[in-house]
């Protein structure tokens, strides 16, 4: 009788760990109340040329970041970074007027726009960063983003 009560405490526990958002508990108490480390990275530039200036993006986890993306070229781009939206938790994206929330993996901007990315990075590693539109890439419309502890 004891050891079935106890593993049904133990079932329980484990769906109340679980039902947590797990993002949200490992985003530090406060993190928002912190000033945000502002960055900027252009989409193409004035050129045309296909790249991202800078193409190699350094984070620290646990910090919060504003992560500004600008398209001075005259034709849309993509920041396609999958993984990486997955090991970072995402405050909110400010365009505009508009203000968007949750979980982004990708960010469309049109030739002159700007949007601000607003998040804090959780799980260190390397993760590719590119334009998700046909034959960017391949023209070198790359980069690499890590976050470090
Ligand atoms: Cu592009």
């Amino acid at each position: 009788m004891f050891p079935i009560f106890l593993s049904l405490i133990l079932l329980l526990c484990t769906f109340v760990l679980n039902s947590t958002p797990a993002i949200a508990a490992n985003v530090p108490h406060g993190i928002l109340k912190q000033p945000a480390t502002e960055m900027t990275v252009s989409l193409g530039n004035s050129a045309n040329e296909l790249k991202f200036e800078p193409n190699d993006l350094q984070f620290e986890s646990g910090k919060r970041y504003e992560l500004r993306l600008t398209n001075p070229s005259a034709q849309k781009h993509y920041f396609t970074a999958k993984d990486f939206a997955d090991a970072i938790w995402t405050q909110k994206i400010e365009a505009g007027k508009v203000e968007v929330k949750g979980a982004i993996h990708e960010v469309e901007l049109k030739p002159g726009a700007e949007a601000e990315w607003f998040f804090v990075p959780l799980k260190p590693g390397k993760y590719i960063l590119h334009c998700s539109i046909a034959g960017h890439t391949e023209a070198g419309m790359t980069g690499e983003i890590v976050i470090s502890n």
